[in-house]
């Protein structure tokens, strides 16, 4: 298991992490198209009187103003990305996938027309709950909006409370998520969302499983937020519950919008612009890849993004479409 789980979060990591990924472009050196595109796109060379290439420096002060826009508190989702060679295998299926709906005629899914069961598990230190009924509530209405015009409705099942410190504090990848969702996750089915609140620290707002993984991992299926992520709590300014609606769009098989980068695989979905890295804030006019063929300013008001939750309000039509796909072929939504 821990073989295929790398954290996707090396860019927001620390300083030296944003400098190397800058340096060297590519966090993802599985992938050849990538290597070398930031040298290419972002320095001049310049000879100095001394005849010498200044790449190096431009790079490097290039790495060194983007660094105050990341700070401790930018976005950090710690969700496993898949290598490249499963993510093609991923992406194949999902074609062959499609020709075979096509071929049967099948029609666009209806908005709203498919329940999706949750099952919140509010797990605390001390035996006092951290998220009141309303906010969960209110949760769950906040994902109905995000996904409006997507297939799915999701419907609070039930709400458990379980008192246990090295539970809360879980960490994706560890003994204590195992653990608790061995116990929490229950009833156990590729459809149903279980939905988990927790402090993991490492700065994360929450994690999810992808569900091409469910078949190996059923009981690891699910979303783990930060408790004071949910609207109304103190993660200011990631309070207004779209953490949530973010790792449920992994939780239906959707990628980062800066996934790869500025390139044409990019978050395998076409009409979200290709995006260098992930957004903070809600900056207006972005636009990281500069090249005549990535068109478009960076979707930094797509829920797949990191900008801050009052920034966040869409996924586009070939997002919905793959959601609507992935979970038809893998969650049996
Ligand atoms: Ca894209
Ligand atoms: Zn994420």
């Amino acid at each position: 298991m821990e073989a295929e789980r790398t954290l996707d979060t090396g860019q927001y990591v620390d300083q030296e992490k944003i400098i190397y990924s800058e340096r060297n472009s590519n966090p993802d050196s599985h992938n050849p198209e990538m290597l070398g595109r930031n040298w290419r796109s972002e320095s001049v060379k310049i000879p100095d009187n001394h005849g010498r290439n200044w790449r190096v420096t431009l790079a490097l002060l290039f790495a060194l103003i983007l660094i105050p826009s990341v700070s401790e508190a930018a976005r950090k989702c710690g969700t496993v990305r898949p290598p490249p060679p499963k993510r093609a295998r991923i992406d194949k299926d999902l074609q062959k996938f499609r020709m075979a709906r096509t071929s049967r005629a099948v029609s666009a899914r209806t908005p709203q027309s498919v329940n999706v069961s949750v099952y919140f598990h509010e797990i605390n230190a001390d035996g006092r709950s951290l998220v009141s009924d309303t906010q969960i509530t209110n949760q769950i209405s906040i994902m109905n909006s995000g996904f409006a015009a997507s297939p799915f409705k999701f419907v609070l099942i039930r709400t458990d409370h379980t008192t246990n410190s090295a539970w809360f504090h879980m960490t994706p990848g560890s003994a204590a998520e195992r653990a608790a969702k061995a116990a929490l996750g229950i009833p156990q089915a590729k459809g149903i969302l279980h939905l988990y609140s927790v402090s993991p620290g490492q700065g994360l707002l929450g994690w999810a499983t992808f569900p091409w993984d469910y078949w190996k991992y059923p009981s690891d299926s699910g979303v783990v937020l930060l408790y004071s992520s949910l609207p109304g709590g103190s993660a200011a300014p990631y309070n207004l519950g779209a953490t949530a609606t973010h790792e449920v769009g992994h939780w239906t098989g959707l990628y980062h919008t800066f996934q790869n980068g500025c390139t044409k695989v990019s978050d395998s979905i076409d009409d979200t612009p290709a995006e260098r890295n992930p957004a903070s804030g809600c900056p207006s006019d972005l636009d990281s890849c500069l090249q005549k063929r990535f068109p478009g300013l960076d979707p930094v008001h797509n829920y797949m993004d990191y900008t801050d939750d009052a920034c966040m309000n869409q996924f586009t039509a070939e997002q919905i479409q793959r959601m609507s796909d992935i979970c038809l072929q893998y969650r049996g939504l």
